[in-house]
């Protein structure tokens, strides 16, 4: 069975927010992943991270991190110590994973998030062979520590160096380690692939974790639009057994809203628990599409 979990976005305005109830909120709507991102965690105590990691543990909620590298961590950087602050930075995260106790990594990590190009560049090759260096780096300590570092395929608004199932299959080959995998994201999947089903069977048994939403990112099966059982089909024909976690984002206001790009209230004025209910439906849609 496929874990099926949520970003932690979802519920709230801003990044920081109280973990433990977090937990406990997911728990009770029925996930079985809590997807949570290094930054607010990094401004905690290393106690308070531990205490979060033991109830995640009790609760039986596992815990993935997912990263969109701020342009101070440009892995793909011109400026050396813009790349090793990065590596630096991601290190830093795998240390608070083994405190937590998570092993799945992932997001826009293999270069800055929104980051763009100058005018007129027709070749991105360098760009990709400092990315592939920095993250050979921090493969070492991946492949000592277990985690999984997957490269989250993203839209071209989103960064530039991987848009689509085949350049992720480059990158990773480039990588070449066996804990370098390939995430896909159906919100940006919709942007650029000529096809979901395609674009999943060529990434097959390189697909470590899978994110979910409806085009304009609400809750999965919300809209109608995106094709579940064509996505669905595909992840079984190739034997996906990782979790699959949904990152809708659907509220106005704070550093979320901004950094997301919600500029209307696509919720249509919901109440927490209008929403809540909406991503426990959409929890029993993938479970029940993803039975084999
Ligand atoms: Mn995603």
């Amino acid at each position: 069975m496929n874990k099926i979990g949520i970003h932690f976005g979802y519920f709230n305005t801003d990044w920081d927010t109280d973990f433990i109830k977090q937990i406990e909120q997911v728990k009770k709507l029925g996930f079985d992943i809590l997807e949570v991102a290094p930054g607010p965690l990094m401004k905690l105590s290393k106690e308070m991270r531990k205490e979060i990691g033991e109830f995640a543990k009790n609760q039986n909620i596992e815990l993935t991190f997912s990263v969109g590298l701020g342009k101070e961590y440009d892995l793909a950087s011109e400026d050396a110590d813009i790349r090793k602050a990065g590596i630096r930075f991601t290190l830093e995260t795998f240390d608070i994973m083994e405190e937590m106790g998570g092993s799945m990594y992932s997001g826009v990590d293999i270069g800055a998030w929104n980051q763009t190009y100058s005018y007129g560049v027709v070749d991105k090759s360098p760009e990709i062979k400092r990315s592939v260096e920095s993250v050979k780096e921090i493969m070492k300590v991946a492949e000592a520590k277990n985690i999984t570092f997957a490269v989250e395929v993203v839209n071209r608004y989103e960064s530039s160096l991987v848009n689509t199932a085949e350049e992720a299959m480059d990158y990773i080959t480039k990588v070449n380690s066996p804990n370098c995998k390939i995430l896909l994201d159906t919100y940006h999947m919709n942007i650029e692939e000529d096809s979901f089903e395609k674009a999943i069977l060529l990434v097959g048994r390189q697909l470590a974790h899978f994110h979910v939403g409806e085009s304009n990112r609400k809750p999965p099966n919300t809209m109608g639009k995106m094709p579940w059982d064509e996505i669905t089909t595909a992840l079984k024909e190739v034997n996906y057994d990782g979790a699959i976690v949904m990152e809708p984002f659907i509220k106005m206001g704070g550093e979320v809203g901004r950094d997301i790009k919600v500029w209307r209230d696509i919720s249509q004025n919901a109440t927490m628990a209008e929403m809540e209910k909406q991503v426990s439906n959409s929890v029993k849609m993938l479970r029940e599409k993803m039975k084999r």
